[in-house]
């Protein structure tokens, strides 16, 4: 019989059992936390003690943590064991203030690298695989993450690092890779690249797995990056604050991420009353770390938007399912009193053939009115068509994301491949406004 789980004991757990495991762990990540000087002090102020937990639900009468806390207790105050048992940290790009750290035990590692095999079993990949991990190594999580999850897996790791579209394809060839890893906005710009050499991923490579995440993207992306590389491509969520990639994967049923609930709680809020919302409904992620030692988070505000999907995966595994994330709250812009995720105008665009692999929102004041100028990338074989076509497609553009986001856009074609790429996560918005 084929083997289905990496670790079936807790991929399986029913309800009570997964419960009651969380209330344990919970326990003791107060108490861990309690020795932390952040956590040692608002607990003590709010008279909240290791095992008041009884129930999972009592959860919600603990308080937040925010990033603006992180940032505040920069950058030793949420160390839980002394600084002799830290052996790694990472943290993330914050190009305002102090960045966002987060420090790790080797117990915490272990435990990061097993949610990452796990993760990456569950997609499909096995020990079999040649896996090419195609991000940035250093400080970013996605390029370590990864790499100790595929050794821990037992898969042939190839750490190929970020960028370098021709080192990448040649890899792949040379090695005859199989899965591979990548942010979404790279692999239109990669695709580029194979085409230019002539060259067509699902004949000249034996790629059959694709795992795409760190940034937002639509389910027609997903859907044109499996066309173009002629692979499945399986959405991979995580943020460094609960540790970096591993937090929720999809299985080989690509309906929604599994998010290991044995290692973290699980709650969506509305970010506003900032109270549960019912499972199905979008609000704010807010998660809790069950298995970490160093620098326990509890409550932690994402400012990610998803939801619970409601019932049960065909898959066997237990662990709820979170939708793919639609942005952050801060993502969000108004324009023309209308309220826009970029995801919205993506969702529009990557479903229009003609349109190419990128685009760009900007929010300009033009004429003392705020605009919204969406440049498109077409794709290059139409890009030399008429005046006419060109000027229909823009139309058909404008039109579709006038009714998706209400807001009529300014809509400017642009070549294939002229807009400029950011080296890691994709920018989509620049606001240039005068009065926003
Ligand atoms: P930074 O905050 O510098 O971007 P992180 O690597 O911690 O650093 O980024 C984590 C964030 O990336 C998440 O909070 C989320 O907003 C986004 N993200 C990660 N994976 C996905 C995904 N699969 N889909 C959508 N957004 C994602
Ligand atoms: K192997
Ligand atoms: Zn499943």
């Amino acid at each position: 019989m084929a083997i289905e789980f990496w670790q079936e004991e807790f991929e399986t757990l029913g309800k009570k059992d997964l419960q009651k495991l969380q209330v344990d762990r919970l326990n003791k990540t107060i108490e861990s936390a309690c020795r932390s000087p952040f956590y040692g002090n608002l607990y003590s102020k709010k008279n909240i003690k290791p095992g008041a937990i009884k129930a999972i639900s009592q959860i919600a009468e603990l308080p937040f943590t925010t990033k603006q806390d992180l940032r505040e207790n920069f950058p030793y105050g949420f160390l839980s064991l002394p600084k002799k048992d830290i052996i790694r940290l990472h943290s993330s790009s914050g190009t305002t203030g102090n960045p966002t750290v987060i420090f790790h035990n080797r117990h915490d590692l272990k435990s990061w690298a097993n949610l990452m095999a796990r993760s990456l079993f569950c997609a499909g990949i096995r020990d079999t695989d040649v896996f090419q991990n195609i991000c940035g190594y250093g400080l970013f999580t996605g390029g370590l993450g990864f790499q100790y999850g595929i050794e821990t897996l037992g898969a042939l790791s190839i750490p190929a690092g970020a960028g370098n579209s021709l080192r990448q394809i040649k890899l792949m060839r040379d090695y005859g890779t199989t899965a591979a890893h990548a942010i979404p906005s790279y692999l239109g710009r990669l695709y580029e690249v194979f085409e230019a050499e002539g060259l067509d991923p699902k004949r000249d490579t034996q790629l059959k797995t694709l795992v795409i995440g760190a940034e937002p993207h639509t389910d027609a992306q997903r859907k044109r990056i499996e066309e173009m590389y002629g692979v499945r491509a399986f959405n991979s969520f995580g943020l460094s604050e609960m540790n970096g990639p591993g937090v929720a994967f999809e299985c080989t049923h690509q309906n929604g991420l599994h998010i290991w609930e044995d290692s973290y709680v699980v709650e969506i809020i509305d970010p506003e009353t900032l109270q549960p919302v019912p499972d199905g409904e979008y609000g704010e992620l807010v998660m809790t770390t069950l298995d970490r030692e160093a620098m326990p988070l509890i409550r932690y505000r994402t400012r990610d938007i998803t939801r619970i999907i409601p019932g049960e995966c065909e898959c066997g595994r237990t662990h709820r399912r979170i939708d793919r994330i639609t942005g952050r709250s801060d993502d969000m812009f108004i324009i023309k009193g209308c309220n826009v995720f970029p995801m919205q105008i993506e969702g529009v665009l990557m479903k229009i053939p003609e349109v190419g692999s990128d685009y760009m929102i900007h929010l300009e004041t033009m004429n003392g009115a705020d605009e919204m100028v969406v440049e498109v990338e077409v794709k290059s074989d139409w890009f030399q068509g008429d005046i006419k076509r060109l000027n229909s497609l823009s139309n058909t553009i404008t039109r579709q994301i006038r009714d998706e986001v209400l807001a009529k856009p300014i809509v400017k074609l642009v070549e294939a491949g002229s807009i400029p790429k950011s080296e890691g996560k994709a920018i989509r918005v620049t606001d240039n406004r005068k009065n926003g």
